[in-house]
């Protein structure tokens, strides 16, 4: 198989794209418009950089919606059930926005700047007309735009080794989610203690897009002592760590509590955010599925690519896999479902795959590692 991806407007070019293309990319998935990188030919060795050294990704796909003025903050809140009230300036929360049903439609981090300017950095979905169509609705003075924002992930334990050589020692001091502006020689930042890994790093918001490249050599010429290479978000890694891929794991009726993510919605939160009602009677009659993780001993072939399936129990469909690999660490075929809330933990299932011979497997509480 071989094609390519006719160039148009439409798909928008990450400052970053001329760099993974140097360094070898292969293959891209489209994401906001955009095309992200998701394999440099080797996905074992890049899976083990991440686990064991550092890893450098173009995300600059995770678009920023700026919300910008007076209402910034009322916008921010009247988007997400997470109470809002006790953000500080200078951190990302975590956040869950939902439609007047009380579907998760996005899972942003929100970057707060200051009372009247926020970023929402966001997972695939059309955030930017959501957040003007309710502001205009709701009538709020508030500016909704996509800035010349692009994040660059630097994950693995040797992440904050690689940032400290290339901004200063004081980057160390950053906490968990925390963000500050700084400039490298001559190219914008906002640095962050980030990222969709689970063995830490640091995120890279390059605020003019001009300086891809640059900062694309830069960080590869910090991390060279320390074995920096090209990766992505890694499908193996967040599987195994149980992060959620909104769009991938989700579809058009998951509410946040089937996907775990109870602790970011505040019932109690105004009643003028949008899909509060709707998630207040979600949660009194109880969810109906859940998000578990699969373990298979049938499926011993290393498979490091996301693949979906029925999840049938005693011949009854009662759900789908989401996403399912090979785990390097546990040696095991893992994935993830979501499946009827009374299909527990321990159950034994049989998974039947659109292309390949249906598996027995296990469902298990997440994270896997
Ligand atoms: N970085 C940035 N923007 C993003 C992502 C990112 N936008 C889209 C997407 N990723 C958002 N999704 C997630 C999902 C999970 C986490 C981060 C972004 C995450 N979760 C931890 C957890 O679930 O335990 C920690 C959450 C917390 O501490 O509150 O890290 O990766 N810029």
């Amino acid at each position: 198989m071989s094609f390519h991806i006719s160039p148009s407007p439409r798909v928008r070019r990450s400052p970053f794209f001329n760099s993974t293309v140097a360094d070898g990319v292969v293959s891209f998935s489209p994401y906001n418009r955009m095309l992200m990188p998701t394999g440099y030919g080797d996905p074992l060795a890049e899976y083990w950089r991440l686990i064991n050294t550092v890893s450098m990704w173009d995300v600059s796909v995770e678009r920023q919606v700026e919300l910008k003025g007076p209402d910034a903050a009322r916008l921010a809140q009247i988007l997400t059930p997470r109470k809002l009230d006790r953000m500080e300036a200078g951190v990302g929360w975590y956040v869950a926005l939902c439609d007047h049903r009380g579907v998760l439609i996005n899972d942003p981090i929100l970057l707060k700047h200051s009372d009247d300017h926020f970023w929402l950095s966001i997972a695939d979905g059309d955030v930017l007309l959501w957040a003007r169509a309710i502001a205009a609705e709701r009538g709020l003075d508030v500016e909704v735009t996509e800035p010349d924002v692009s994040p660059m992930a630097i994950q693995g334990p040797k992440a904050e080794d690689v940032v400290a050589a290339l901004l200063g020692e004081s980057i160390r001091e950053i906490r968990h989610f925390r963000f500050r502006p700084m400039m490298l020689d001559n190219i914008p930042l906002v640095v962050a203690r980030s990222g969709w890994s689970r063995q830490g790093g640091f995120e890279l918001y390059l605020t003019d897009g001009r300086y891809g490249d640059e900062l694309w050599e830069k960080v590869k010429e910090a991390g060279q002592p320390y074995g920096i290479g090209p990766g992505n978000p890694n499908p193996m890694e967040r599987i195994e760590s149980g992060l959620l891929s909104w769009g991938g794991d989700t579809d058009d009726q998951t509410n946040p509590f089937e996907v775990r993510m109870e602790r970011y919605i505040q019932l109690d939160a105004p009643d003028d955010v949008v899909g509060i009602q709707a998630l207040r009677k979600i949660h009194a009659e109880g969810p109906v599925r859940h998000q578990m993780g699969i373990v298979s001993d049938t499926v011993t072939a290393p498979d490091y690519s996301d693949v979906s399936g029925a999840v049938l129990l005693d011949g009854e469909e009662v759900g789908r896999v989401t996403a399912q690999s090979w785990s390097p660490r546990l040696e095991k075929s893992v994935g993830l479902c979501l499946i009827k809330r009374s299909v527990k933990a321990d159950a034994t299932v049989n998974i039947v795959y659109p292309d390949r011979e249906p598996a027995e497997a296990t469902v298990v509480d997440l994270p896997f590692v």
